[in-house]
């Protein structure tokens, strides 16, 4: 007896040593800090062709499909629009007519989202009308926005992250005749380019791997990162300011975009649109679903990194959630020549939506997995909007891990932030918020049109882990007098 009582008790030693082990491991491990060798060529995504039709709109086709791609670990199973991996860049005009024919290669369910897009709710690609597989979906409105650097992905429910990271994501550039637009630089893939942000992490296999890292509470956090799907990728640039057009098309994962010398950068767009006037800024955040339009100048011959660096505090939640961790992005090659280029001194003037005209004044706090102590439920409205009014949403986050705070249909802006003045990167149009833990925030936004009282556009975390668990509300837009009457 004394004897098994003893070999119970090594067993038990054994087992719990292993254990401080890994937590010494885990705690010893320090942040990640990737470099890139830089030896790829970005890859830029082909602009979508598209034809017009009779009556004047532009018409595209994009197809989700499964395919193979190469990122240096051999073949990997993959996922894309029109090709393996990614999708073409869709772009077109403010005022004009646009017609997306979207169709289901996958062996499930799926649908896309315009994010950023201001259109009809039945267009808006939601959880409630899934394109089931084989099917198709067509989608039309018409462009009612300024120029933005918008982006499309799936949305169906509970399955977006899946979805986004096997790589179901593009981007859509909206067009429109400001002068800020042609001032800057604008030659797509030349001077102005796409530089769409993803981690991954590969098992030994080559395949992506989903399984996660220990204590992270937001969802995989790759160890890798693809650039347009291009592993440690440079970009030769041939004129004296190069616009790139950051997204942060990633799952989970918060970046702090700087370059490696320190040197600023022109800040000159956000989520959706140009700011007023440039911002000179050493570095900027970009949650989950974010955007920002930078400017950096170059000086002939010489290389500099585009880098992520330390994204949140030096807490230990912030470490779990990847907030530490560092990895070259994109290096940029300045030819021995350079076109001479010139940065405006002013954007696009925006007028300030006012809280005094506010019809309404609404509060969500992000909690758990939940907004208001609820989960996302398609026959609930969690709120009803009328038509052509302005309202103030106090959004808040309720604990200390980071959330994505995204509205369908509207762009807003940001009245405070932690009770301040917003900072430039959250001066102009914005879709997307970072929630920083135990912070709140207020937005004001004007719901100009599109009535349906059918239909429900949403607002969640863009962390698609917790937007797939349920972080997720729905508001409807409805005629002054009118009832929701949500078809499902
Ligand atoms: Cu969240």
């Amino acid at each position: 007896m004394r004897k098994w009582l003893l070999a119970g008790l090594a067993v038990l030693l054994v087992l719990c040593g292993g254990g401080v082990a890994a937590l010494v491991y885990f705690f010893v491990r320090p942040p990640l800090d990737v470099r890139a060798d830089f030896t790829r060529p970005l890859r830029v995504p082909p602009l979508a062709a598209s034809t017009v039709d009779a009556q004047g709109r532009r018409m595209f086709d994009l197809r989700a499909q499964p395919g193979d791609s190469d990122f240096g670990h051999g073949t990997t199973r993959t996922w894309g629009y029109n090709g393996s991996f990614l999708g073409p860049t869709l772009r077109a005009k403010r005022g004009e007519p646009v017609v997306v024919n979207v169709s289901n290669a996958l062996a499930e369910s799926t649908t896309v989202h315009w994010h950023g897009m201001h259109l009809p709710a039945a267009m808006d690609g939601g959880p409630h009308r899934p394109i089931p597989t084989g099917g198709s979906f067509q989608a039309a409105w018409t462009i009612d926005q300024p120029a933005a650097t918008l982006w499309y992905h799936p949305h169906p429910g509970e399955r977006t992250a899946t979805q986004v990271y096997r790589g179901l994501a593009g981007l859509f550039i909206v067009d429109d005749d400001e002068p800020a637009q042609r001032a800057l630089p604008h030659d797509y893939g030349v001077d102005d380019i796409p530089v769409l942000v993803q981690d991954k992490e590969f098992d030994g296999g080559g395949q992506l791997s989903t399984g996660g890292r220990f204590g992270s509470d937001i969802g995989v956090l790759g160890d890798e990162i693809l650039v347009n799907g291009t592993p440690g990728p440079y970009v030769d640039v041939h004129s004296q300011l190069v616009r790139l057009r950051l997204v942060n098309a990633s799952t989970a994962r918060i970046y702090n975009f700087a370059l490696a010398d320190g040197r600023p950068f022109a800040l000159v767009g956000t989520d959706g649109g140009l700011l007023d006037k440039p911002a000179m800024l050493d570095h900027v955040r970009l949650s989950v679903g974010e955007r920002a339009e930078i400017v950096v100048a170059l000086s002939p011959g010489e290389r500099v990194a585009l880098r992520s660096v330390r994204a949140l505090g030096s807490d230990l939640e912030s470490r779990f959630n990847g907030g530490q961790d560092a990895f070259d992005i994109l290096q940029l090659r300045a030819a021995a020549t350079l076109r001479p280029a010139t940065l405006p001194a002013t954007l696009v003037a925006t007028p300030r939506l006012d809280p005094a005209q506010a019809a309404q004044t609404r509060n969500f706090q992000f909690s758990g997995r939940e907004i208001n102590g609820r989960k996302m439920d398609m026959t609930r409205p969690d709120a009803v909007v009328v038509k052509d009014t302005t309202e103030v949403w106090n959004v808040s986050n309720g604990h200390g891990t980071p959330h994505s705070f995204h509205i369908h249909d509207v762009q807003f802006q940001v009245l405070t932030a932690g009770g301040a003045a917003p900072p430039p990167e959250l001066s102009g149009w914005k879709d997307t918020l970072f929630l920083e833990p135990h912070r709140e925030y207020s937005v004001i936004a004007r719901f100009a049109d599109y009535a349906d009282p059918t239909t429900a556009y949403m607002f969640h975390c863009h962390v698609l882990r917790h937007e797939d668990e349920g972080m997720m509300g729905q508001f409807v837009v409805v005629e002054r007098g009118q009832q929701p009457q949500l078809r499902h």
